[in-house]
């Protein structure tokens, strides 16, 4: 469909199975994932991509544990292990990601100081990305996720291109969970509330 672009999130080393901040049933997403982009015309990748140092890792803190919060100027952030750090291994592509098709790659939480989850807002919800005015200017009008993390950046943008104006679904079956106290079903319900539509399969 021309008006229909697939946008696919941070499908990453460091998000699959070995990587920093491995998602449990990443690495077993990439056969679907490459299924979708097979299938689609139009094809957005995004990158996670902090610099050493950035100040969502909890090693940036003094005596911090990752998989606990702090308090940012923004509000609470959860704290991650260093993971997708610019220019390591860990932060390119999964290897066997069909990368060649995608017409984009987005790049987002490479400010030190605040974590992007979505790929079209920053954590501090104010900082853009931009991806809204590029899709918006391409005419898309629906897009479809899938990707890495389910309940964090997965749903962060797909929740925030609702708010854009897009028509949007996820497809489940193409995502995997970091499930981080609850998260996995606090972030299907409010997808389910933000008129996102949750495809069971590929
Ligand atoms: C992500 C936590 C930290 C994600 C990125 O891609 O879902 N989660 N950075
Ligand atoms: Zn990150």
């Amino acid at each position: 469909m021309p008006n229909e672009a697939l946008i696919v999130i941070d499908v990453q080393n460091d998000f699959c199975e070995g990587g920093a901040l491995a998602v449990p049933g990443a690495g077993a997403i990439v056969p679907l994932v490459n299924r979708l982009i097979g299938r689609h015309d139009h094809v957005v990748l995004t990158q996670d991509w902090h610099p050493p140092g950035h100040a969502s890792f909890a090693s940036a803190w003094r005596d911090a544990q990752p998989f606990t919060t702090a308090q940012f100027a923004y509000g609470q952030q959860t704290l991650w292990p260093d993971h997708c750090v610019q220019g390591t291994p860990g932060a390119d592509f999964h290897a066997d990601l069909e990368i060649t098709k995608a017409q984009m790659i987005v790049r987002k939480g490479f400010h030190t100081g605040i974590d992007s989850y979505s790929a079209f807002r920053e954590n501090d919800r104010m900082t853009r990305t931009g991806l809204d005015g590029y899709l918006k200017a391409r005419g898309f009008t629906r897009l479809i996720f899938c990707g890495l993390a389910l309940d964090y950046c997965v749903a962060w943008s797909a929740i925030d291109a609702r708010q854009a104006g897009f028509d949007v679904a996820v497809v489940q079956e193409a995502t995997a969970a970091i499930d981080l106290d609850g998260s996995k079903k606090r972030m299907l319900t409010e997808m389910r509330q933000a008129g996102i539509n949750l495809h069971a399969t590929a």
